[in-house]
């Protein structure tokens, strides 16, 4: 028996089979979770549908985190399959293109920061809040994928290092929040990985090859280790964490002088 057999988990940000949220599910479905998935907009429904029945998923649907409706619809429809939840993995991030070259100062508009605190930080709190009385008093657990960005100046990361931080303190928040209920918030801060968000990321392969040349492990994380790390915080093995960052980057952010 897995050590996610009792839980049924909600899954966000599937967009590829190189997604982070994919590596979570497969280690999920590993450990006996029962999984549905949530695609964003009409492109991705094919082949998340596909990927969910790679993981017996029950049902998918959709879900753009920028529409109150369709949090709402997609609770409402979660319902109706599930009596109850205990996970939600939240692995959704977004800013405007043009926020995450060059220099921050110069690029960084009011629309560009407001739209990265709307879709890659509030969406965990309104997740959290729709699906709170389906998850309430169940040993539930939230997750979130976070990046050292938040809390170090990482080039050309700009606005989306301001919106990881707002992430991580509202992790913080929800933890202390919904603690009392039983339900714990956590994330897992990932090391660079070669996904369709970071398609097009100025200078990303020397990203990588930079972590492999200096960091403890030699090596970069694959999205099974960061899967492994996010079953773990979901299962009951994690019973005593919540609010926490765990960084799953083969050793980097430890690094003073690589
Ligand atoms: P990905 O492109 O596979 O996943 C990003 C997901 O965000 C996609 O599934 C996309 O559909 C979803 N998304 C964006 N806007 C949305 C919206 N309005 N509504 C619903 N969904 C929306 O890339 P990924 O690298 O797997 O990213 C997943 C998470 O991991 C993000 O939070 C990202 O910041 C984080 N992360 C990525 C890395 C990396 O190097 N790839 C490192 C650390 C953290
Ligand atoms: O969180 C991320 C990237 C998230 C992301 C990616 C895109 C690309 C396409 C958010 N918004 C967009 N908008 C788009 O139009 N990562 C942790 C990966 C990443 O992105 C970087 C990084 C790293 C690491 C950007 C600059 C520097 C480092």
């Amino acid at each position: 028996m897995g050590f996610l057999s009792d839980k049924r988990i909600l899954i966000t940000g599937v967009a590829s089979n190189r997604s982070i949220a994919w590596g979570v599910a497969q280690a999920m479905h590993r450990e006996g979770a029962t999984l549905a998935f949530t695609y964003q907009g009409e492109k991705l429904k094919g082949r998340v549908e596909d990927l969910a029945s790679q993981c017996d998923a029950e049902f998918v649907l959709p879900l753009d985190v920028s529409s109150d409706e369709q949090i709402h619809s997609c609770f409402a429809a979660l319902g109706e399959h599930w009596d109850g939840l205990e996970g939600i993995v939240h692995s959704i991030a977004f800013a405007p293109k043009d926020q995450l070259e060059g220099d921050y100062v110069a690029s960084v508009t009011r629309e560009g920061f407001a739209a990265a605190q709307d879709i890659s930080s509030y969406s965990l709190a309104a997740l959290a809040k729709a699906g709170r009385p389906l998850m309430q008093g169940r040993n539930g657990a939230i997750l979130t994928m976070s990046y050292l960005g938040a809390v170090r100046a990482v080039p050309n990361y700009n606005v989306m290092g301001i919106a990881k931080a707002s992430l991580e303190a509202n992790v913080r928040y929800l933890a202390a929040s919904l603690g009392p209920e039983g339900t714990r918030v956590n994330a897992v801060s990932a090391g660079p990985i070669r996904t369709l968000a970071a398609a097009g990321i100025a200078d990303f392969r020397s990203m990588l090859k930079q972590v492999e040349e200096r960091t403890p492990l030699r090596r970069n994380v694959t999205i099974d280790e960061v899967g492994n790390a996010g079953a773990f915080l979901c299962s009951d093995l994690a019973s005593g964490i919540t609010g926490d960052i765990l960084y799953v980057d083969t050793g980097y952010h430890i690094l003073g002088l690589g």
